[in-house]
């Protein structure tokens, strides 16, 4: 009977509902003439999950008969938006269940609307996470996605007087029906206390001797491929208390203090940090780390057979470090390896190089996050003592390279002396990894030239590319469907999973009814995206706009100042009488963003788009043509609705800067012209798409430079543009704040003197770029065909190609389909 095959509900509009009707009233408890919404979607989605856990059984079979390399993938986010059209589509259910409802007399649009996204990320990297773990299922790799179940996801945003407040997002209120929550296979995980050294019958060893603990449970996730029948795992640990506190209230008697210490413990899990790319250095998120680099290492270890060879983990496993988030795995492992299971450092430090990848998301400086020593030791005090030891056989190795060369040393140590003794983590990743990658092709140049020279130098070939990607699955076929099925008609099926066939729709854009079919779409996205933001934020989107959006974090390299500037100047040449109003073309600016609550600029930018919306909108000259719509809380969900319905793509931060972006991908797919500036994959998407079909504007990353050197003084830029100086004015004046001059003035004054994302040396080239945007926006047939071969041409941004990349150029799992 074990080892009968686990077979899900008949594949049948009736099975589905006896399926269903079995949950709602075994698993919710209720009948279906007395069921809410809330009953409905949550046996709805379990019958989803009771389909694919029959393939998830029989693939986590297969491999434990035949193991072979597999990927553990380890991110601190996984930004995943929702999972029922997802899970729906990938089993190939979408019909079936649509049916099955309508036999109940349940409208599935209200099933889907219950659902309440898992934000548990805070932008790109938790995002391209999600993609990758699609993709991962969708070719068949043997993938567990390791991350933390954070019970409050990013911050929900609300907007008062135009400001930012944030809500927390309680997720999991309602609770899960995605989740398997696997209390049994729970791990203990340690913290604090002090190491010693012992006679281990005559070899002397260290050995950690830890201050406290914390449960980390693990909640399984299924991640189904696309129609193949392949589902892998995503595993998120939930941190709860030991039984040792709970014994300590026998024990002690103080109760208090033990619930003192159930709180400490379980606020690991907590809540995820909402800073994106700026570190601050705090316990808990040391502790976090931790938690869930240990916790995953640990499980992936525990499921190897007593008898295996440890020297052979390398030919079984690579784990991806998402960023420096989970880089305490490395120290983990090796303490692992040599202090409980016994191997020589060298034997160990050999496995470890070889089962670790680094990919770095980031050039900002002020992003690498660094540790102090302080809190390491207290925290991870073996951990520590490892990191030392790697780092000065390192030291060594390069001493032996370069000789006693003190500045290479002290510039390539892992240990920064200053201001504080620290650990750099992105150091640690590399020296650690037998590869390290950026995530497009400037970024990773930037990477190798800029950000880690020495250690290109010191170690040739370990550095590389893998250009991110998004899943077509979830950003083209879910988000889209309009679009995707005009694509099918044209070239058939198959290209959800062999995305370069886009190419094939570039003799179509020579076909006006292929054209105007695409424009049809286009228009309906808009008017769909009306719907949703009437209902949703009371704002409408006139016909016969161009759709303009930015949407992403707030973060001053991404410059919304500069998209502000440009909207103010618009404005500013139709109140000034230099322009009429109906001489400028129709535009909605639409924009999400989220800042980091302690990010104050960032949160002032906020109020200035609020500010001069509400000015904009409301004015009478400017005859309507004008619409600055800011939508709140923008998330996952919101994105599938505003990509598919835009005209331009915002991409416009500093040169070297962005480290790839990957909206602008979702952008493009979904046949949206992008401005944008030389940065990240903008550079790979305008040479696919080509000159004549992508907006250029601003400096390049050299010339970036060669101003920064020269000396950047913003204040002759403003100086210099009559057009700029009008709109610096106008904000200044008070016009956006009710005459109050002091409202904006920290913008206004961080603009002319710091500028630190030179903002005004990119804002002349910018504003003639959007006046070509309304020139060529006007002969809307040749937009489209710009718009269409945008599309064809982004086939190379699926992810499915970037977990191709890691394949061949740092993972090396064979395929097991
Ligand atoms: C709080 C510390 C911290 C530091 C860095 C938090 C988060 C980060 C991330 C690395 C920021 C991030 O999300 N980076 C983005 O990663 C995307 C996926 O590779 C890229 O497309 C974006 O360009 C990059 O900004």
């Amino acid at each position: 009977l074990a080892l009968a095959p686990v077979t899900g509900p008949a594949s049948s509009v009736d099975g589905f509902v006896r399926q269903f009707l079995r949950n709602l009233n075994h698993e919710r408890g209720v009948a279906l003439s007395a069921s809410n919404d809330a009953d409905r979607y949550f046996a709805f989605a379990l019958t989803v999950r009771d389909y694919l856990m029959a393939r998830w059984l029989e693939d986590l079979r297969r491999q434990r008969e035949k193991p072979s390399k597999g990927v553990a993938y380890l991110s601190a986010e996984y930004l995943l938006g929702r999972q029922l059209d997802n899970n729906l589509l990938a089993s190939g259910l979408t019909d079936i269940a649509t049916e099955a409802m309508a036999a109940c007399g349940i409208d599935i649009d209200e099933l889907r609307a219950q659902e309440v996204e898992p934000g548990l990320g805070n932008g790109g990297l938790g995002r391209l996470a999600a993609c990758f773990i699609d993709s991962l299922a969708t070719l068949a790799v043997p993938n567990t996605g390791y991350g933390i179940r954070y019970e409050y996801g990013i911050f929900r945003q609300t907007f008062e007087g135009g400001q930012q407040v944030e809500q927390p997002d309680a997720w999991l209120t309602l609770g899960s029906p995605w989740e398997f929550p696997h209390p049994e296979a729970s791990r203990r995980i340690s913290f604090g206390g002090h190491t010693e050294t012992y006679d281990d019958e005559g070899t002397p060893r260290s050995r950690w001797v830890p201050g406290w603990h914390v449960q980390a449970v693990p909640y399984n996730y299924l991640v189904p491929g696309y129609l193949n029948g392949w589902v892998n795992t995503l595993r998120l640990w939930s941190a709860k208390a030991t039984d040792s506190f709970d014994l300590r209230v026998f024990n002690s008697g103080d109760y208090e203090e033990a619930v003192r210490a159930q709180t400490y413990a379980e606020n690991i899990s907590k809540v995820l940090y909402p800073e994106d790319s700026t570190p601050q250095g705090k316990e808990l998120r040391l502790q976090q780390q931790y938690f869930f680099a240990a916790a995953s290492i640990g499980d992936f270890l525990e499921q190897l057979p007593d008898d295996f060879d440890l020297t052979t983990l390398p030919d079984r496993i690579i784990f991806q470090l998402n960023d420096t988030h989970p880089v305490i795995g490395v120290p983990e492992l090796m303490r692992v390896l040599v202090d409980e299971k016994k191997l020589e450092w060298d034997a160990a430090w050999a496995i470890t190089q070889k089962c670790f990848a680094y990919t770095c998301h980031t050039l900002l400086p002020e992003a690498l996050e660094v540790w102090s020593v302080d809190l390491l030791g207290r925290l991870l005090p073996r951990q520590l003592e490892i990191i030392y030891r790697i780092n000065e056989e390192f030291l060594d190795e390069v001493r032996e390279r370069y000789g006693d060369d003190e500045m290479r040393i002290r510039n390539m140590s892992i240990i920064s002396e200053f201001p504080d003794r620290s650990v750099r983590m992105a150091y640690l990743a590399t020296v650690a990894s037998s590869k390290v990658n950026g995530v497009a092709k400037l970024h990773s140049q930037l990477l190798r030239e800029k950000v880690l020279p020495d250690f290109n130098e010191f170690y040739p070939g370990k550095f590389t590319n893998v250009t991110n990607g998004v899943t077509p699955r979830r950003f083209i076929r879910l988000a889209n469907p309009g679009l995707s099925d005009l694509i099918t008609e044209a070239i058939g099926t198959g290209w959800l999973t062999d995305l370069e066939r886009l190419r094939e729709l570039e003799t179509y854009a020579e076909n006006p009814d292929f054209r105007a079919a695409f424009a049809e779409v286009k228009a309906a996205n808009k008017r769909r995206l009306d719907r949703v933001m009437r209902d949703r934020d009371g704002f409408e989107i006139s016909d016969g706009h161009l759709l303009d959006a930015m949407v992403k974090r707030l973060h001053e390299y991404k410059r919304q100042m500069l998209k502000v500037l440009h909207i103010v100047t618009e404005y500013e040449r139709v109140v000034s009488g230099r322009v009429a109003a109906s001489d400028i073309q129709p535009r909605t600016f639409i924009f999400g963003a989220k800042a980091a609550p302690g990010y104050v600029m960032a949160k002032r930018i906020i109020h200035l788009i609020n500010a001069v919306g509400e000015v904009v909108n409301a004015d009478p000259r400017v005859e309507g043509r004008l619409k600055v719509l800011f939508t709140p809380n923008y998330n996952v969900t919101l994105a599938e609705r505003v990509i598919p319905a835009a005209d331009l793509s915002e991409q416009i931060s500093l040169a070297g800067k962005e480290a790839s972006g990957t909206g602008n991908m979702k952008f493009a797919l979904n046949g949206a012209l992008t401005i944008g500036t030389d940065d990240g994959a903008n550079v790979e998407i305008r040479e696919l798409v080509g000159d004549e079909n992508f907006f250029l504007f601003g400096m390049s990353e050299p010339e970036v430079e060669a101003l920064w050197a020269r000396g950047y003084k913003p204040a002759e830029f403003y100086q210099a543009d009559e057009n700029l100086r009008r709109a610096i004015d106008l904000i200044a004046s008070g016009a956006f704040s009710g005459g109050d001059k002091s409202v904006f003035e920290p913008i206004v004054s961080n603009l002319l003197y710091d500028d630190r994302f030179m903002v005004l040396a990119d804002y002349s080239s910018y504003i003639a770029e959007q006046a070509k945007v309304d020139a060529a926006y006007a002969d809307q047939d040749a937009w489209t065909h710009a718009a269409i071969l945008n599309v064809a041409r982004c086939g190379f941004f699926s992810s499915d190609r970037s977990i191709r990349d890691y394949i061949a150029r740092i993972w090396h799992t064979p395929p097991v389909l």
